[in-house]
């Protein structure tokens, strides 16, 4: 139970319980920490993997026999097993759900096209049934987030909101906007609180070591303390609007506390080149980016090149500011600086190790 004090008396409310997909990624790790301290209580579904992959949620987590402490549980399952979603909503009934869980790797969904659409896809759909059926059964009020993506829009021109159409780029983005739709049905056919938010590109220090911007920032951390020279890269061009993934799960939480599930397009409504990223954060390390990026062509680097590009994506976010009264509070200086100095300070560590002689320096060039 939270305890409220007015002043007079303590009220005892009950504490929101949430069920996160997702929870190990980039987003799982900031919303629950915003979960948990809202007071919910937050269990995570994780996939079965043969090395922990709980990297970003140990600092939160405590051991579940400390059972008044122990706020965030993990439970196994996976969006391709229908069964594990349906039995976790029985067992734990939650009274919000929300689904980040993805293979998010837009480059990646060109290499693995099913399996990206079976969990982006079909694993929604499977999320949203088991919510609805669990609802009916039980005659409780679940409320669902669905994580969509900017990249829905694809080659649609800037600024995109949320009556902007969609043209898919990738087998990622066509299964966003597959699970986009199902979202809209479930809400349409059977009055599921059921709401999409449209989230354009937010990185993070935590941010996954593929992704262009932390690809740049843990390559340039090593470039500074002289463990690297090289780094490939694809598309200097495209364009994206970057924001903060800590700012974004706010925005994730605030439409699941709307009085009308709808649909939300959050942003920073400010675009930059993949150039621009790399001006501003090799230069506040007082380095030429020039004398260390190649672009590499060949079909081996499967995270940089895409056989279909999206080039440019802004987002137009005003709806989310008038009815959430969201707005980011990290601008992109402040973002690329963020993960230049987290990642110059692995870097450090890095090197004391590699320079004892307890850590191979990797192969890069
Ligand atoms: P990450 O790639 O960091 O995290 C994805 C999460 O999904 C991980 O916890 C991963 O588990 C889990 N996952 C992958 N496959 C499955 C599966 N089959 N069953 C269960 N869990 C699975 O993504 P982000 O945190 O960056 O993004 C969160 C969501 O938001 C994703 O749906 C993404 O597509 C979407 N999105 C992200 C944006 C961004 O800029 N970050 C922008 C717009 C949308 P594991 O740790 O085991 O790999
Ligand atoms: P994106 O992010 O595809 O927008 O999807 P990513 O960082 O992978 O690419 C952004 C842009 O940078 C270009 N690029 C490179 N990208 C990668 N990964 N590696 C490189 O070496 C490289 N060189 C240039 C890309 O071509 C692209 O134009 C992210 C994911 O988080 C999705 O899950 C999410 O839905 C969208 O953001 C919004």
């Amino acid at each position: 139970m939270a305890s409220e004090n007015n002043g007079s008396t303590a009220v005892e409310t009950p504490r929101k319980v949430a069920l996160v997909t997702g929870i190990t990624g980039q987003d799982g790790s900031y919303l629950t920490e915003l979960l948990l301290e809202k007071g919910y209580e937050v269990h995570g579904l994780i996939r079965r993997s043969s090395n922990f992959n709980t990297q970003r949620i140990n600092h939160i987590y405590i051991d579940p026999h400390n059972a008044n402490k122990a706020l965030m549980k993990l439970h196994y399952a996976d969006l391709s097993d229908a069964s594990s979603l349906r039995r976790w909503l029985d067992v734990i009934k939650p009274d919000e759900v929300y689904n980040l869980a993805a293979q998010s790797h837009v480059a990646v969904s060109f290499e693995i096209p099913d399996y990206t659409a079976d969990v982006v896809a079909t694993g929604a759909l499977r999320l949203l049934e088991a919510v609805r059926s669990h609802t009916v059964d039980s005659g409780r009020t679940v409320k669902y987030y669905q994580a969509g993506s900017s990249e829905m829009f694809g080659a649609t021109p800037p600024p995109q909101s949320e009556t902007t159409p969609f043209h898919p780029r990738s087998p990622y983005a066509a299964s966003k906007v597959a699970a986009h739709w199902y979202t809209v049905n479930y809400r349409e056919a059977y009055g599921l609180f059921a709401c999409n938010g449209i989230l354009f590109n937010h990185e993070s220090p935590r941010r996954g070591e593929n992704f262009v911007t932390r690809k740049i920032t843990r390559a340039l951390g090593r470039i500074k303390v002289g463990l690297q020279r090289k780094l490939f890269l694809g598309n200097l061009q495209a364009s994206r609007d970057w924001g903060f993934a800590g700012d974004y799960v706010e925005a994730m939480w605030l439409m699941l506390q709307q009085e009308k599930a709808d649909d939300y397009v959050v942003a920073t409504e400010e675009s930059h080149t993949v150039e621009e990223f790399l001006e501003v954060s090799f230069g506040y390390l007082g380095l030429n980016w020039k004398d260390h990026v190649e672009i590499d062509q060949s079909p081996s680097d499967n995270d940089a090149l895409r056989p279909a590009e999206v080039d440019n994506l802004k987002g137009d976010a005003s709806k989310a500011k008038e009815v959430l009264g969201w707005k980011p509070k990290v601008g992109f200086e402040k973002l690329v600086k963020m993960m230049v100095d987290e990642d110059l300070e692995i870097a450090k560590r890095e090197k004391l190790l590699v320079d004892a002689g307890h850590m191979d320096a990797q192969q890069q060039p």
